[in-house]
């Protein structure tokens, strides 16, 4: 029998007889830390099935759902590996038991029982009829793989107001998913406030790409959007990108920028290690969102892609501003060019580039063979080819030198994880059909939904055998070809549902034709809620 749920739970049996929940059923919560979780699983429910229940209570009741904080069951479940955002140890196992007499939701703490009501909640959303649903008897004792189960969001190239990263959290909950990092700066556009630097947000946080909107978030925004995340049991966490990617910076603060580009619009360049202001500047930008991003025990330091800088000065960058991580309290996270600087143990190296997709394209001697040249030449200025192919050549050691320094590794390869790449198969509505080529970018083969998920964290990372070397799974979506809410939904549904299945369920879990079943069911809230998602003609949705 498939249980409509993803990710895929650990164990399930069920029992052959059924239990409906409606407006009669009450919510249980025999330990006070559950309230809060109790009344936002009753308006969650309401929102994605049309089921309103009868109230939370402390009183218990038959024929109710009962939720207890207990670890009764779960011992034998196996503990997540990997790092935890938040840097604290929670223990997510937890158990369901729908019987005859009603239902019970436990787990050793509110965010295993949390987990817990999110299965709930895909169950009677699948049966929900009328304001009613009838679920299977059934007992689900669940467990996540990772403890690190991420989406990295651009908000640089595209700015996302508040409602829309609400959204997105929404859905990383649905999903099990536990991390937003918030690409907060880049070329086009820098993000977040910062007091000793007001010309970030005044100039550097006009526009973005092409005409879209500039915008940023003020730190009573940033304070919202934490909280909504910590409610829902996802962890905020900052990347400032440096020392490229910081044009914005540059047109803030051309003091900062490279000499000979100083002053000079559009600058591009890197910023320098070996000047006082630059480490200033970088002191008091981490402090400011150390100070902001509550609830994040990392700081990113990106630290990607800072072309034409001498290998010796962009270490010594990433070894400064990881200095300065570490002086405010917070852990290292940064794309995987950090592994060329000092990292060690506990510092985390983002895996992104797969030595497969870089080494056919340097044998073909140019890279034309990853990407269309056509669409390549239109999107990279021919003199940047040379530092590209010389970019690329030094990421195929990154991962094994990384742990060799006894850095944990963030599994986020473009190929499986990156959610900008545009949907392969064809849509089962016209007019999406017609729309869908436009969003995602076009230099990546376009794939299909099932490419998302027939893979595996360890045999996707180089030199990596055991998941004790990895902290954890990151999706991103980069915002080049996003216009606004409904071209970032787009890409991100289905395929968002795909990586919880990957962060959370256990090795070996997933074959596509089960996990398509799954997932059909699923659209019905999506709808429900008004999120844009692509029709994948390889689902049968309800
Ligand atoms: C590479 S991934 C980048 C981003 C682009 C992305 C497009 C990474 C660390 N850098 O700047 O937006 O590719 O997919």
């Amino acid at each position: 029998m498939t249980i409509p749920v993803v990710p895929a739970v650990h164990r399930a049996v069920t029992h052959g007889a059924t239990r409906t929940v409606d407006a009669t059923t009450a919510v249980v919560v025999l330990a006070p830390e559950l309230a809060d979780l109790a009344k936002r699983f009753s308006v969650d429910i309401a929102l994605d099935a049309g089921v309103t229940l009868a109230g939370v209570t402390d009183q218990p009741a038959d024929a109710s759902i009962t939720l207890d904080l207990s670890d009764g069951q779960l011992a034998e479940l196996p503990p997540a590996s990997g790092v935890r955002a938040d840097g604290v140890e929670v223990d997510e196992r937890h158990g369901i038991e729908i019987t005859s007499d009603g239902i019970r939701v436990w787990g050793p703490t509110p965010e295993a029982v949390h987990r817990g009501l999110t299965t709930l909640r895909q169950l009677i959303t699948e049966r929900a009829v009328d304001g009613a649903a009838v679920l299977d008897q059934l007992r689900i004792l669940d467990a996540p793989r990772f403890s690190w189960r991420g989406l990295s969001l651009d908000v640089a190239r595209t700015f996302h107001d508040v409602e829309t990263v609400r959204r997105v959290i929404d859905m990383l909950s649905l999903y099990k998913l536990n991390v937003l990092h918030l690409h907060l700066t880049d070329d086009q556009g820098w993000r977040v406030e910062i007091p000793d630097w007001p010309l970030l947000t005044e100039v550097g946080a006009a526009g973005a790409i092409g005409d879209r909107p500039g915008g940023f978030y003020s730190t009573a925004d940033v304070v919202s959007l934490v909280r909504y995340a910590s409610e829902r049991f996802v962890t905020l966490v900052p990347e400032v990108d440096m020392p490229g990617h910081t044009s914005a910076v540059f047109r803030s603060y051309p003091r900062l920028a490279p000499a000979t580009a100083e002053g000079s619009a559009g600058t591009v360049g890197n910023l320098n290690p070996d000047d006082a202001t630059t480490l200033r500047f970088v002191d008091d930008v981490v402090g400011a969102v150390a100070a902001q991003f509550t609830t994040s025990a990392y700081v990113h330091i990106g630290g990607d892609e800072a072309f034409g800088m001498p290998d010796e000065a962009h270490a010594r960058f990433v070894d400064r501003a990881m200095d300065t991580v570490k002086r405010h309290g917070r852990r290292v996270v940064g794309w995987q060019e950090i592994a060329r600087a000092g990292v060690g143990p506990g510092d985390l190296v983002q895996y992104w580039m797969e030595p497969t997709s870089i080494q056919s394209t340097l044998d073909a001697g140019s890279l034309g063979s990853m990407v269309d040249s056509d669409v390549l030449a239109s999107m990279v200025p021919p003199e940047m080819l040379p530092l590209l192919a010389e970019a690329l050549g030094k990421s195929i050691d990154d991962i094994p030198t990384a742990l060799a320094k006894g850095a944990t590794i963030l599994v986020s390869p473009t190929t499986r994880l990156y959610l900008d790449r545009p949907h392969a198969e064809s849509s089962t509505d016209i007019e999406q059909d017609e729309s869908r080529a436009r969003i995602g970018l076009q230099v990546y083969p376009a794939a299909t939904l099932r490419e998302f998920v027939e893979w595996d964290p360890l045999d996707e990372t180089p030199m990596v055998d055991s998941d004790a070397q990895l902290a954890g799974v990151e999706a991103a979506v980069w915002c080049e070809t996003v216009s606004g809410r409904d071209d970032l939904e787009f890409l991100l549904l289905p395929r968002l549902a795909g990586v919880g299945e990957k962060a959370w369920a256990a090795i070996g879990a997933t074959s596509w034709d089960d996990y398509a079943d799954r997932l059909a069911p699923h659209s019905t809230a999506w709808d429900r809620r008004g999120w844009a998602w692509f029709r994948s003609s390889l689902v049968a949705w309800e």
